[in-house]
């Protein structure tokens, strides 16, 4: 263990905290996206809570560190992390959903610290890659002339979603731009919409995939704050390539009888509402 138990147990408290928002949310809006925002909601907290820079009194800061969840369906727990950070009122879950609300159910710019409008699959990793590039315009430079990022961009993909090519397309021309401020997370749920990823487009070994792109490479427990911090403090030393953490999640971590469940966009019945609280309590 390298990091500080206090730091480790707030990041799940807070971890509980979106969780519980999230079915608030779903709750309040009658439909929601389960399963995927669970699955990703340890990543969120560890990146919301502790990595990344960011000022949710002034989210168009202009060095902030950009957070691209480019599968966007999976929005409860990204809202519910920016609620908590003070980005908004909580108020707004009340209308997750509804027609005119602003909180809808796949991201969308017009919500403060939100990056990217999404919905439409496999495009926030090209997105993430302009922002990084974008982030070298009047850098400054070091001793060798290589210009410093002035922030860096962390995009979440899906396993499902990394069925869509321009997901590769991305994947291709990050490497060769050489932008060492990109740092992808795959949430490998192991399931997408109507199946498992296995069945639906088997695209196993992932490593070696990645690996062959010569993408700076690493796989992790994405629900072990431990691994999780750890991988994202790696990738800022490794200079001169993208990075990858492939992070093997569940989807709908945290209500234990929802687990391994493909609870892909669903409305919670009374029984399930009351579950899931009781699990995250
Ligand atoms: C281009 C495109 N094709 C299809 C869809 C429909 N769709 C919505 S969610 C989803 C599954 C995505 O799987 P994954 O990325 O694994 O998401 P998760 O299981 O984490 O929710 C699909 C196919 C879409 N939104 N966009």
């Amino acid at each position: 263990m390298t990091h500080d138990e206090k730091l480790i147990q707030r990041l799940a408290e807070k971890a509980k905290i979106i969780r519980r928002d999230a079915v608030e949310m779903i709750w309040a809006g009658e439909l929601g996206w389960i399963g995927g925002s669970f699955s990703q909601a340890d990543i969120i907290a560890a990146l919301m809570f502790h990595q990344m820079k960011h000022d949710p009194k002034n989210p168009d800061w202009e060095d902030r560190d950009r957070l691209i969840v480019s599968k966007a369906h999976c929005c409860e727990t990204v809202y519910a992390a920016l609620g908590e950070s003070g980005y908004f009122s909580k108020e707004l879950y009340k209308s997750y959903g509804k027609m005119g609300a602003t909180l809808q159910a796949h991201t969308e710019r017009i919500v403060p610290g939100i990056e990217y409008s999404g919905g439409s699959l496999g495009q926030g990793l090209s997105f993430a890659l302009g922002e990084a590039l974008a982030a070298r315009i009047d850098a400054q430079k070091d001793s060798s002339g290589h210009p410093i990022p002035r922030y860096r961009v962390y995009c979440i993909i899906g396993d499902g979603e990394s069925n869509e090519g321009q997901i590769w397309e991305a994947v291709m021309a990050a490497l060769h731009y050489k932008v060492d401020n990109l740092v992808a997370i795959l949430d490998h749920n192991k399931f997408q919409s109507s199946g498992t990823v296995e069945e639906r487009m088997n695209m196993m070994p992932w490593v070696d995939k990645w690996k062959a792109f010569n993408w700076d490479t690493v796989e992790i427990d994405g629900h072990d704050f431990e691994a999780i911090l750890t991988a994202l403090e790696n990738a800022d030393k490794v200079k001169g390539k993208p990075h990858i953490i492939i992070a093997h999640t569940t989807k709908c971590k945290g209500v234990p009888s929802f687990e391994h469940k493909n609870l892909h966009f669903c409305k919670l019945s009374d029984e399930m509402y009351a579950e899931a609280l009781e699990a995250l309590k």
